[in-house]
Parts: C-alpha cells; sequence; structure tokens
C-alpha cells in the first residue's frame, strides 16, 4: 500500500514536534542555552562535516563568521544525499538530515563506520534554534538549495539551482542562531571555536580546518589548522613551551574490527602527572574512562617489566607507581568505535569495556617493542620516574606533616580564614583576595551569613615549577586547602567541599592577572573537580571610576570606558583609574564586585583540557619569553573563560 496524502502530512506534524520540543528544552540537547550551547551550533555542525573526514570522503572544513551574525560551514565531502529518503516517503533525506532529531549521517546504507557529533544531536537542533537555517548541496554535478526559517519550518524545499563548479561535491551550511533562545547573546568568541578547531585537526590527521571572521572590526584573515602528524604534532604542540626530556615522539597504533586506537607520548622534565589527554571519536574524554585505564595500567606495567629487565631496579627495589610513571608524561590517547557510551557527571567518560583491553593489548605490546628501540630515551623515562618516586615519598611525610598540623588548629581552618556562618555549602562563596588591605575592605563588605574571606599575601608558589612536597611548605598553599577543606591532588574529594563557589578577587592590572593564573593552576592542578564543576568564578572589579552629576560610576575596563564616553560624548571629570582593590572601601567594593544582585563573575570552565594544559605551562613554565607574550595579548586569562 501506498502512502497517502494524510500520511505525509503526520509525517509533517511529527517532524515540526520534534524541532518545537527542542526549542522548549534546549538544554537537553545542547546542554544550556548560554555561550557553552551557542558554540555547540557551530561545533555540531562541524562534527557532521568531520564525520565526512573520517569516512574518507573530506579533506577541507571552512568555517566563517558572517557579517551579519550568521555562522557558514562548508565542506568538501559527499554532499547530503538529496534524493528521497527510504524512510520518509515525501521527504528527500537532505531535509529528514534537517529536520528529524538525531538522523544525522547515521541513517541509510552502511552508514558511517564512527560518528562524533559532541551529543550526537545532528544539525536539526541546530535548525530548531535559529531563525533561519540556509543549506547548499553539490552532488551529482549540480547545486541544490533548500533554506528554513523561525526554528525550522520549511522555506524553500529542496531545488535544484544550477551546476555544482567544476563537478564539486560538499556540503554548505548557513544559521543564523535564535537570539529568543539564546537570550544572553548570539556573539561567537573567535578564540572559543579555534581553540576547538585545531583540537578537531590534531585529532584528524590531515584534515584542514578553516577559520573566517568576516565580522566588523575583524581583520578577516584565515587562520588554518592542519597536521599531516596528528597526535604526534598534538604532543609536540603540547610540550611545546616545556622542556622535553628528549626529542623523539613516540607513537603507537592497533585496531581490532571496527575499533582503533593510537597514542602518541613524550616526557617532559616537569612535574605534572595528568598529562594523558584521551578521546573518542574526536571528543575530549575529560573524565577519561576504559580508554585511559587500560593505557594507564599498560604503561606502568611495561615500564616497570623494563626497568627490572634492564637492572635499573634492582629486586630489592620498590616497584615504581603509576604516577611516578606519569610525572612529566604528556600522552594522547584517541580511540574510535562505532558506538561509544559516554557516562559520568559531565557525560566525558568512555564506558566501553572493550576499549580497556583494546588500549592494554595494544600499549603492552608496542611500548615494550618502542622502549627497546629507544634505549636511551627509556633510560630518562625511567630515571625520572625514580626521582618522582623518592619525591613522593618525600611528599608524603610533608603532607602528614601538614595534616597534624592542621588537626592542632582547632577546627582546622586557617587563622586568615573569616569564615561565613552558613554551614551549607550550596549557598556559601569564598572569596580569595589579593593582598591584606583588600582582604579587610572584603572582610567588611562581606555578606558574613555567606562569605568567607581568605586574603592571600603575595604570589602563591608557583606549582608549575614545583614538587608537591615543596609546594605544602608554603602557607599560603596550606591555608587554601584547609579552607576549601577537601583535601587536594590524588585525595581531593569535591563531595567535601565548604563552599560551592570560590571566588578569586585580584586587581584587574597585570600583576592581578599573574596572581588570578597561579591560583588557577594551583587549583587546576590540585583540585581539578573543582574547575571541571565549575565552582571557580573570577570577579570583576572596575578598572576605572568617574562622577556623573555627583554620583559615581565604576567602569570594568577600556571596553567599558570606550563605550561609556561614546555615550557621553561631552563627559568633563577627568577619570580615575582605580590602582587596586586595596583602594576600595568596603562599600565601593560591595557595589561594584561583590554584590550578587550587580556583580558578574565570570566562571571558569575547562572544555579543552588539552589546549589548557598547553596554555599553562606557557603561563606558568620555564619559558620565560613565550609567557611574556602571552601575558601582553591575553591579559585577562580569556582563553580560560567561557565568554
Ligand atoms: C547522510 C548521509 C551521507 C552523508 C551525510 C549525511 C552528510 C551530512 C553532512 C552534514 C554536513 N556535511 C555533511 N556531509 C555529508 C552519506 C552520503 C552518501 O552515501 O553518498
Amino acid at each position: 500500500m501506498s502512502q497517502t496524502a494524510d500520511s505525509y502530512g503526520a509525517e509533517d506534524i511529527q517532524v515540526l514536534e520534534g524541532l518545537e520540543a527542542v526549542r522548549k528544552r534546549p538544554g537537553m540537547y545542547i546542554g544550556s542555552t548560554g555561550p557553552t550551547g551557542l558554540h555547540h551550533l557551530v561545533y555540531e555542525v562541524v562534527d557532521n562535516a568531520v564525520d565526512e573526514a573520517m569516512a574518507g570522503h573530506c579533506t577541507r572544513i571552512e568555517v566563517r563568521l558572517l557579517a551579519d551574525g550568521g555562522c557558514e560551514v562548508r565542506d568538501d565531502g559527499r554532499g547530503i544525499p538529496t534524493g528521497k529518503h527510504h524512510q520518509f516517503e515525501d521527504m528527500t533525506a537532505a531535509e529528514v538530515v534537517l529536520t528529524v532529531l538525531h538522523a544525522g549521517g547515521k541513517f541509510g546504507g552502511e552508514g558511517y563506520k564512527v560518528s562524533g557529533g559532541l551529543h550526537g544531536v545532528g544539525v536539526s537542533v541546530v535548525n530548531a534554534l535559529s531563525t533561519r537555517v540556509e543549506v547548499e548541496i553539490d552532488r551529482e554535478g549540480k547545486r541544490h538549495f533548500m533554506s528554513f526559517r523561525e526554528g525550522g519550518k520549511p522555506d524553500q524545499k529542496l531545488v535544484e539551482i544550477g551546476e555544482a563548479p567544476d563537478d564539486r561535491t560538499g556540503t554548505t551550511v548557513r544559521f543564523w542562531p535564535d537570539i529568543s533562545i539564546f537570550k544572553e547573546g548570539i556573539e561567537f568568541r573567535a578564540a572559543t571555536l579555534l581553540e576547538r578547531f585545531q583540537m578537531m585537526a590534531f585529532l584528524n590527521k590531515g584534515l584542514e580546518i578553516a577559520f573566517v571572521d568576516e565580522r566588523p572590526g575583524s581583520d578577516g584573515g584565515e587562520i588554518s589548522y592542519r597536521y599531516d602528524g596528528g597526535i604526534v604534532d598534538f604532543v609536540q604542540h603540547v610540550n611545546l613551551s616545556k622542556e622535553a626530556l628528549f626529542q623523539v615522539v613516540g607513537y603507537l597504533e592497533d585496531s581490532s574490527d571496527d575499533e582503533e586506537v593510537e597514542v602518541a607520548f613524550q616526557w617532559n622534565t616537569g612535574f605534572n602527572s595528568d598529562g594523558i589527554h584521551s578521546f573518542a571519536n574526536g571528543i575530549a574524554t575529560i573524565e577519561g574512562g576504559m580508554h585511559e585505564q587500560g593505557f594507564r595500567s599498560a604503561l606502568t606495567r611495561v615500564i616497570n617489566n623494563y626497568a627490572r629487565d634492564k637492572g635499573h631496579l634492582k629486586e630489592k627495589d620498590e616497584g615504581l607507581q603509576g604516577e611516578d610513571i606519569r610525572e612529566g608524561l604528556t600522552a594522547i590517547v584517541s580511540v574510535r568505535l562505532r558506538d561509544p557510551q559516554f557516562e559520568g557527571q559531565t557525560k566525558g567518560k568512555l564506558g566501553n569495556v572493550s576499549m580497556r583491553s583494546l588500549v592494554e593489548k595494544a600499549t603492552n605490546e608496542h611500548l615494550k617493542d618502542w622502549l627497546e628501540e629507544h634505549p636511551a630515551e627509556a633510560k630518562r623515562i625511567v630515571q625520572k620516574a625514580t626521582q618522582a618516586a623518592r619525591a613522593r615519598i618525600a611528599a608524603r611525610s610533608a603532607r602528614d606533616a601538614t595534616r597534624r598540623k592542621s588537626a592542632l588548629d582547632g577546627a582546622g581552618l586557617p587563622g586568615k580564614l573569616t569564615d561565613c556562618s552558613s554551614r551549607e555549602p550550596r549557598e556559601s562563596e569564598i572569596y580569595i583576595v589579593e593582598g591584606n588591605s583588600a582582604g579587610g575592605s572584603a572582610k567588611d563588605a562581606r555578606d558574613p551569613r555567606t562569605m568567607a574571606i581568605l586574603p592571600i599575601r603575595g604570589k602563591i608558589l608557583n606549582v608549575e615549577r614545583a614538587r608537591v612536597d615543596k609546594m605544602l611548605k608554603n602557607t599560603e598553599v596550606q591555608a587554601l586547602i584547609a579552607a576549601i577543606g577537601a583535601g587536594f591532588g590524588e585525595d581531593f574529594d569535591v563531595e567535601k567541599i565548604r563552599y560551592h563557589k570560590i571566588i578569586l578577587l585580584a586587581d584587574a592590572d597585570v600583576d592581578g592577572s599573574h596572581i588570578r593564573t597561579l591560583l588557577l593552576t594551583f587549583l587546576f592542578r590540585q583540585m581539578r573537580d573543582l574547575v571541571e564543576r565549575g565552582h571557580v568564578y573570577i570577579a570583576q572589579p572596575p578598572l576605572y571610576s568617574t562622577e556623573v552629576s555627583k554620583s559615581k560610576i565604576y567602569l570594568k575596563d577600556d571596553h567599558a570606558k570606550a563605550a561609556f564616553l561614546e555615550e557621553h560624548p561631552n563627559h568633563k571629570a577627568d577619570f580615575g583609574r582605580l590602582k587596586g582593590l586595596g583602594e576600595m572601601d568596603a562599600e565601593e567594593l560591595w557595589a561594584t564586585t561583590m554584590d550578587p544582585a550587580t556583580r558578574t563573575l565570570l566562571q571558569v570552565t575547562v572544555e579543552q583540557a588539552a589546549v589548557v594544559d598547553e596554555v599553562f605551562s606557557v603561563l606558568m613554565g620555564e619559558d620565560v619569553e613565550s609567557r611574556k607574550n602571552f601575558i601582553q595579548t591575553n591579559a585577562k586569562d580569556v582563553r580560560f573563560l567561557d565568554i
């Protein structure tokens, strides 16, 4: 029996109801309707093109931010199929991809072997959340076009509009996000996009991802990423600003049926022991998972066996622990599989058990061979791990001493802490304030029920360049750990934190920026869950003040000052530059920075931990020149921030 016009109508309604569901609960599909969700729209479209690349049909993706606020993603893949869809009688496959939830590239024929897609939600979600979408498909010699408006309503049905130039194939999607959904704004941030495109280029060897910003005020130049070395280049990039322990970057790969693993690794002279970054189908698995577990356990076993075998470890010597071996290691573990299971708090943990044995077996076999082939490098790895083991034992006694000490201080809270009276972490905040005088103002200004103040004097120890034992001798670091109350390092337990908002309050100048970065580095390295769960914020004290008809006005930065002057061209008062937090009295500090009703807090996020790793190293590592450059160009740590 053939389908009737009625069933087409039913299908049509079903489709619109699907898209309406996305508009009603956008968060369920793209995580949030803030800046993060807005950027996910771009990733969703780009991910589809990357899927084409992973299937071997696409070599270049071009992303353009259009002058009118839209975004264009163009690829040279096969083009979305334009014929009738096998399941939906009266729709072309292209219409299905754009309007049916979860259709994506996973329907029909063979489908893709593996598929990325941030949440695998499909381009239809982008359609649902846009005021306009245009699609151009070059396929079988023809150029096709269709468009939608107001959240996926058909505007122009798919039509042929001419020849495909030079018989090219590929898809171009243009979309304009809906401001009524993204109420915080629909302005894309180039740096955020670039960070992700670079990561995708690293993970897809040979794929070119180009970016052009055509918006007013941008230079319109093209930035393009392409890495023929893939994850080997990625490791080199992360270690660029660190001092590599040896020049070569190790690489191993393996596969079974329809699963693949690749690992690239290199040690540096640093002390960080969580430099393993794992990915599944090009998606960062920041909580790790089976693939990462497989790598870690094989790594520990292989290095220990090698060290014993070559006599670097004597019979009486204790074995090296995983953390000793991982000290200074930068590694990328990338797996591809057909049906990835993402689990955990942030869906950032790979649950497929088969990946543990695949990665473990591959590492057992190939890392062993690699060590045999690179005896000089292998020796340095073992030496470094041995030193790390010694430091670990020293750190343990330092840690025990710290524990004993805090046990002696009554409740174990540092003397410098002015705590809040609430014992409910969810409503409690701690301001970590630079300098004692600012700490004084903050103490007077605060809401004593929910706001705690911890003044930090001077610059806390640079944790990127010190091992834990040395770090723990620093009183500022001790106070910070005790105040937050949830331990640190491997022992850190985010469930125990005493405040759900950790707010860094430092000056708006370069010194403040440095202190903020030191604190962020410490939190990122030693309390990473705190950062990953979104508990860390940056307060924004103003940089300028001025007066308008006797009332004081505060301006956050140069940008705000320029905007103010544009609005008040006849403004006469000569602007006061606030030299520091210490100059504000309690009332001013409350009004400008602390009052929950009016303050702006920037939430610190780490979506691309691997890239952030490199940023921290640039900022905190040995390479003074690149650090200076970075601070000068990113004076407000912008790359950590989800803005
Ligand atoms: C469904 C099936 C095929 C390709 C695609 C979708 C596809 C989707 C997007 C989205 C952006 N770029 C894209 N490129 C391709 C398979 C096509 C075939 O079998 O010829």
